[in-house]
């Protein structure tokens, strides 16, 4: 299913373990900051909702999507940190640069989580236009930060 046919803010809860002991960093990417930090906002007042302690909350950025690999890797190999949600957002522009940035951060946000046997979600947006990406950052198809976000908790459920 396509973004465009739902809303990221609808999730469900099944199976959420207890988070109260759990810390998360939330790395985010200043490209696009007006969507980015959107996005963080939303996935920070999600993981809140839903049992994270504000002060186990460890809040980061990087410059551009492309540096999310390596911030999620700094906190990812971090004792201490159980989970990192990396936010971005990454629009199409005239030349394939988007596309090379994806590839990049989808592959190097996947190596960090297997090689710290963490989670590292992907609270990547990757539209053809601003105002898609508008639109996923608390527009109408709601907030893929708390996508991300209820993603970091699931996954640490199963951990
Ligand atoms: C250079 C660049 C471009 C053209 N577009 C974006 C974008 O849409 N979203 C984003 O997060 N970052 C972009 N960047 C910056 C790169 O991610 C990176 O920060 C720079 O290439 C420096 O490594």
């Amino acid at each position: 299913m396509s973004t465009a046919h739902k809303n990221l803010s609808v999730y469900n809860t099944n199976g959420l373990a207890d988070m109260s002991e759990k810390r998360i960093a939330v790395v985010t990417a200043e490209w696009n900051e007006e969507v980015t930090f959107a996005l963080r906002d939303g996935a920070i007042e999600t993981i809140i909702k839903h049992g994270i302690k504000e002060e186990n909350i460890i809040n980061a950025t990087v410059p551009g999507s492309y540096e999310l690999s390596y911030g999620a890797q700094v906190f990812a190999q971090r004792e201490d940190v159980d989970a990192v949600i990396a936010i971005g957002c990454v629009i199409q522009g005239e030349t394939k640069h988007n596309d090379y940035i994806n590839n990049a951060v989808a592959q190097g946000l996947t190596d960090v989580s297997l090689k710290y046997n963490k989670p590292v979600v992907f609270g990547v947006l990757t539209p053809n236009t601003y105002q898609q990406a508008l639109d996923r950052a608390g527009g109408k198809h709601g907030n893929k930060g708390d996508e991300a976000g209820i993603t970091a908790l699931k996954m640490l459920s199963i951990s």
